[in-house]
This record gives structure tokens, C-alpha cells and sequence, in this order.
């Protein structure tokens, strides 16, 4: 990746921070940790990879994304509101009675959200229809999903990855966001998900394992060689829950959901000048 097109996207990644603290902010609180956590991947993903219209967010044979972990839609809604699928002021409406941005995406709700998530576990199972789908149809369409790493915990997540394996899914590219975080502590603490990996490829996928999931280059370089796979392919990040925040960083578990009340929307904007 050429050097200003990683200073490009880290630029992106900035803003989509400061947009996911004031959608909260303005909400009062919400999931602050788990969405910090995934802005590199979706940056990557909607800058970089996917191929999306803005203008026409229902495009037949577009790339798709099912953020499973759907807890996470105000990461979700500042990237599509940066790209220009709906005006950033609407951000401000995060999870306020009437609003079309509700805490946890809504395909019936808001444009550029490909399907409704929430509850933990389900949405791997449909990312795994849609890509049998676009084979059926003979679509191009690249299906990713992005999955929590308590989330896959959940036994459907492996129910799903199973039929993967049995439908040759090479158009299905999975994310484990992996910051060994859920609500009730570590993810060693309560069920440790090790070997991860060896999980992964033991259900037939290709598994990339990337060291910073924070970096830009390195989640680019992982989903250029996973297009390329011919099976489905999970692409695990290491990450940071509240990343790039310092105060939600420190919080550790605790900055799963949280107030965040206007003099911290001040300090984080500070931060992330
Ligand atoms: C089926 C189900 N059970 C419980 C919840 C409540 N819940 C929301 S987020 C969360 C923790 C998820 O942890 P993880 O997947 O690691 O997400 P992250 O840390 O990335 O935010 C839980 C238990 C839920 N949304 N769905």
C-alpha cells in the first residue's frame, strides 16, 4: 500500500472515531469499546475493497456486509455516513426515539445496511445464505461478515462455518474481531476460544491471522489474499477494545457500553484531533 493511501485511510479511520464518540455522545451513552475496535477493518472495507454505491445502496451484484455483531452499528453508521449513503447530521439521532439509526442495524431502517443484526450469532448464518445465493445467481458479489469473539461463543457461528465448508464458499471473506473482550470479562476468563485458528481451519477455511488489527496495510494485504483463496476465509484481528480512545482503552471490559457525557466527547475529540 502505497504511504498516502494508508495516511489516507488512518485519516478516515480519525473521523470515523469522532463520528462514532458524538453519535454516542449525543445518545448519552452506548457501545463505545466494541465499535472503536473494527473502524480499521471497515475503513479498509468501504475506502479499499467493497464494491458499494452510495447513491444507489441497493446496486444489484454489490459487495456485501453483515456486521454480525451488530452492537456495533455506530461504527457501521459513521462509515456509511462518511462514504455518503445518508448526511452525517443524522448520526446525531443515534438510538433517539423515531430514529432511523437505532443502537443495532436495521436493513429495513438505513441505507447501506445489507441485514438486520443484534442478536449475537445469527447474522453469520446469513452472510453464509447470501454467498450461497450469489453463487446460485452467479453473482460477483463478495459476502464479508464481522464477527465478536465472545459472539463466537455462540454455537450457530460454528453451525454456519460448517456450511461453508460443505457450499465451497471461496466468495464468503469472515472477520473475528478478536480485542479478548465481552461483557462479562476476558474471553480467556469465561470460554477461551484457543486454538482459534486451528478451529477455523479444522472447518475448512483459510484462515490469515493478522498481528495489528489496527493496521490499515495489514487487514488490505489479508483480504487481497483471501479473495484469492478458494474456500471461505476467516481473517482473525487482533484488536483493542475502545481503541483510540484512551479513556475507554483503560476501561478495559468496562468500555463495552458506557455514558459518555459532553466533557468526555470533548476529551476524545481532543484526542483524536
Ligand atoms: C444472543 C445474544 N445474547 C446476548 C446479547 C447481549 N450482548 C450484546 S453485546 C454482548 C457481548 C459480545 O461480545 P463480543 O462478541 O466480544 O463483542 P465486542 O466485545 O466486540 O463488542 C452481549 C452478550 C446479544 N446481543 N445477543
Amino acid at each position: 500500500m502505497e504511504a498516502n493511501e494508508k495516511k489516507f485511510l488512518n485519516d478516515v479511520c480519525k473521523q470515523i472515531r469522532r463520528d462514532i464518540i458524538e453519535a454516542i455522545g449525543s445518545a448519552g451513552n452506548g457501545h463505545v469499546g466494541g465499535s472503536l475496535s473494527i473502524v480499521e477493518v471497515l475503513s479498509v472495507l468501504y475506502y479499499k475493497q467493497m464494491n458499494v454505491d452510495p447513491k444507489n445502496p441497493q446496486m444489484a451484484d454489490r459487495d456485501r456486509l453483515v456486521l454480525s455483531k451488530g452492537h456495533a452499528g455506530p461504527a457501521l453508521y459513521s462509515t456509511l455516513a462518511e462514504k455518503g449513503f445518508f448526511p452525517r447530521e443524522m448520526l446525531k439521532t443515534l438510538n433517539k426515539p423515531g430514529t432511523n439509526l437505532p443502537s443495532h442495524a436495521d436493513m429495513l431502517r438505513t441505507p447501506g445496511i445489507d441485514m438486520t443484526a443484534g442478536s449475537l450469532g445469527q447474522g453469520l448464518s446469513a452472510a453464509v445464505g447470501m454467498a450461497v445465493a450469489a453463487k446460485i445467481v452467479k453473482s460477483p458479489a463478495t459476502i464479508y461478515a464481522i464477527i465478536g469473539d465472545g459472539e463466537s461463543q455462540e454455537g450457530m457461528i460454528w453451525e454456519a462455518a460448517m456450511y461453508a465448508n460443505q457450499k465451497k464458499l471461496d466468495n464468503l471473506i469472515v472477520f473475528t474481531d478478536y480485542n479478548n473482550a465481552q461483557i462479562s470479562g476476558t474471553i480467556d476468563e469465561v470460554n477461551s476460544l484457543e486454538p482459534l485458528a486451528d478451529k477455523w481451519k479444522a472447518f475448512g477455511f483459510e484462515v490469515f491471522d493478522v498481528k495489528n488489527g489496527h493496521d490499515v496495510e495489514e487487514i488490505n494485504d489479508a483480504i487481497e489474499a483471501a479473495k484469492k483463496a478458494s474456500k471461505p476465509s476467516m481473517i482473525i484481528l487482533h484488536t483493542i477494545k475502545g481503541k483510540g480512545v484512551s479513556f475507554a482503552e483503560a476501561l478495559g471490559i468496562g468500555c463495552h457500553a458506557m455514558p459518555v457525557p459532553p466533557e468526555k466527547v470533548a476529551e476524545a475529540l481532543e484526542e483524536l484531533k
